[in-house]
């Protein structure tokens, strides 16, 4: 049940080792999984492949370009990884964007390209990327993304992406009760604020960070080696019977009014 060997593992969203995704490959890695990333643009290759070279031992990992705004691109990539190596047996989605000026300020001001921009790389791409993953899963497989509380309540400066993250997990909602019957599973883990490339966006962070310590039932930010840690439950059979489930890794945040 708690073995990954002899499984393979998509990981989309590795930019450095602050990364989210990152906590989510060591930790699969360590189940014994076999992984394969992919990474938005060329810009990131050598960055990805170094990082995985130097801090993953014994590792027989596979990588791709995939910009999830491109539809060939997706499917270049998947029918790439099919031929390389045949089955997978899940993928993690970890990838978002929104233009900064969005990230601050009132809500009401979002432009309908930046709405659109957040929707499409932030919520639409699971989306894509699951039809396209599906054929790779003949084995069964599950699906994680990752997602925030803006989604469920306002939550200050994270405003379109907020909205996008509504989406998103609707859509991964819409996505298990699709997959559910080829044995394929799609849950999203809801993690506290993590000091990443992406998390520099959002206006005022330090003061969320801030408000963890202070209010959180563990009175502390989580890590990316605990989401990482639920992404490794969610990709095991332990997780069998969980579906469309969002699954809050954020030191208890959420339940605090
Ligand atoms: O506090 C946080 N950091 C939280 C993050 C709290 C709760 C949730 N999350 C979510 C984010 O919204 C995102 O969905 O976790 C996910 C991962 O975010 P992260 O780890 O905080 O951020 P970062 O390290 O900047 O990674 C974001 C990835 C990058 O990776 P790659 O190597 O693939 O480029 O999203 C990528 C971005 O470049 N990305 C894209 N990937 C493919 N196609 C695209 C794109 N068009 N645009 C952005």
């Amino acid at each position: 049940k708690f073995s990954l060997e002899g499984r393979t593992y998509v990981i989309m969203g590795v930019a450095n080792k602050r990364s989210i995704a990152w906590g989510i490959a060591r930790s699969l890695h360590d189940a014994g999984a076999r992984l394969i990333f992919t990474y938005a643009s060329e810009r990131f290759e050598k960055s990805v492949k170094d990082l995985v070279d130097s801090s993953l031992e014994e590792h027989n990992s596979l990588f791709y370009e995939c910009d999830v705004t491109n539809d060939d691109a997706i499917d270049q990539t998947f029918t790439a990884i099919k031929n390389d190596v045949g089955v997978i047996h899940g993928l993690a989605h970890c990838i978002a964007f929104a233009n900064k000026e969005e990230l601050k300020g009132e809500y009401m001001n979002a432009s309908r390209e930046g709405f659109l921009t957040a929707h499409n790389i932030s919520a639409y791409s699971l989306t894509a990327v699951a039809k396209a993953a599906k054929p790779l899963m003949t084995d069964g497989g599950s699906i994680v993304t990752l997602t925030y509380l803006g989604g469920e309540k306002v939550v200050e400066n994270y405003n379109v992406m907020g909205v996008a993250k509504a989406s998103l997990d609707a859509s991964m909602r819409y996505l298990a009760s699709d997959l559910g019957k080829y044995n394929i599973r799609v849950n999203a883990i809801s993690a506290g604020p993590i000091r990443t490339l992406s998390a520099k966006g959002v206006g005022d962070f330090n003061k969320i960070l801030k408000e963890i310590e202070e209010r959180a039932p563990l009175r502390r930010p989580v890590t990316q080696e605990e989401v990482g840690d639920t992404a490794y439950y969610l990709m095991s059979d332990l997780s069998r019977g969980v579906t469309g489930e969002i699954i809050h890794v954020d030191s208890g945040f959420s339940i605090i009014g």
